[in-house]
């Protein structure tokens, strides 16, 4: 009777917890085994920029056919992880020629972009930039944005509103922007003006270090810059353009919803680090 006695103490809660899961793992799998059949030579090139889209066919061809195909010097590969959803983002992307992952249900940004690392990496990148797939983020900056890393100054750079232009015209995005910074900053030590940018540049190194120790599946930016402030990784930023929306509406929520998931992942991942110690987080 020890299946008895183990029905009794398992809540059915853990047994739904354990089956999202394995569902989790068979989704991923899914999405690297449909990946590595249409790319069987998965090389892609020292720096991969690597687009995580949801929903966002009118937006990405846009985006990708900005991207350079060199970038401070090296050559340069894009990678567009597409998060499930009902459109045509996965269509664009593969007629664009782009490296295409197609994972077959939204799992979140944080998890899109999680798998897309895991992909740069395995292609042999030496440095990886993830930008916005709704024409936020303009590719031509991608120069500037990794060149700190090609020079050796710095391991992580993160763009900023603040420090170059804002063209939205939202107040409170623009205000929890700079509270979140501010916060951000008091528990890591840094002097970031935009941490909630997501556009990035980052040594292979550190992603290959942080990969392990990240958690969030969608509103990840926080928790990059705290694990990565924890790790000892060298942080810095510039100056970039915030563009509006090529069109359609944030996915992440409204400022309120937005705001309070935001607070959230900074805090727990602060209470993680620390509660921790040892930044194995
Ligand atoms: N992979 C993935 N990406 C998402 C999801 N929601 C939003 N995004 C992408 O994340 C980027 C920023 O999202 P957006 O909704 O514009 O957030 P905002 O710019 O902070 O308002 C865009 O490229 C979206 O396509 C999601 O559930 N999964
Ligand atoms: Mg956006």
């Amino acid at each position: 009777m020890a299946t008895q006695r183990h029905r009794w103490l398992t809540l059915p809660d853990s047994r739904d917890r354990r089956r999202v899961a394995a569902m989790r793992v068979h989704i991923l799998d899914e999405a690297r085994r449909d990946y590595a059949q249409r790319h069987p030579d998965a090389t892609l090139a020292p720096v991969v920029v690597l687009i995580a889209a949801y929903e966002e066919e009118a937006n990405l061809p846009d985006v990708l056919a900005a991207i350079p195909t060199e970038v401070a010097g090296l050559p340069a590969a894009t990678l567009v992880v597409v998060d499930g959803g009902e459109d045509g983002t996965a269509r664009v992307a593969k007629e664009a020629g782009v490296h295409t992952c197609v994972l077959p249900v939204n799992l979140g940004q944080g998890a899109a972009l999680r798998l897309g690392y895991e992909l740069a990496l395995d292609g042999g990148a030496t440095i990886i930039a993830t930008l916005d797939a709704d024409g936020q983020n303009d590719p031509a900056e991608l120069d500037a944005m990794v060149q700190p890393i090609v020079d050796g100054d710095a391991d992580f750079v993160i763009a900023s509103r603040r420090l170059g232009v804002d063209q939205t015209t939202d107040r409170f995005r623009r205000a929890g922007v700079r509270l979140y910074a501010t916060l951000l900053n008091a528990i890591v030590g840094q002097q970031l003006s935009d941490s909630s940018n997501g556009y990035r540049a980052f040594r292979a190194e550190l992603v290959a270090d942080l990969l392990p120790r990240l958690r969030q599946d969608q509103y990840q930016t926080a928790e990059v810059v705290i694990v990565a402030g924890t790790r000892g990784w060298r942080i810095t930023q510039r100056p970039t353009v915030w563009h509006p929306r090529a069109s359609g509406a944030s996915k992440k929520g409204g400022n309120l919803v937005f705001g309070l998931q935001y607070l959230r992942v900074i805090l727990t991942t602060w209470a993680r680090v620390r509660l921790r110690n040892d930044a194995r987080a």
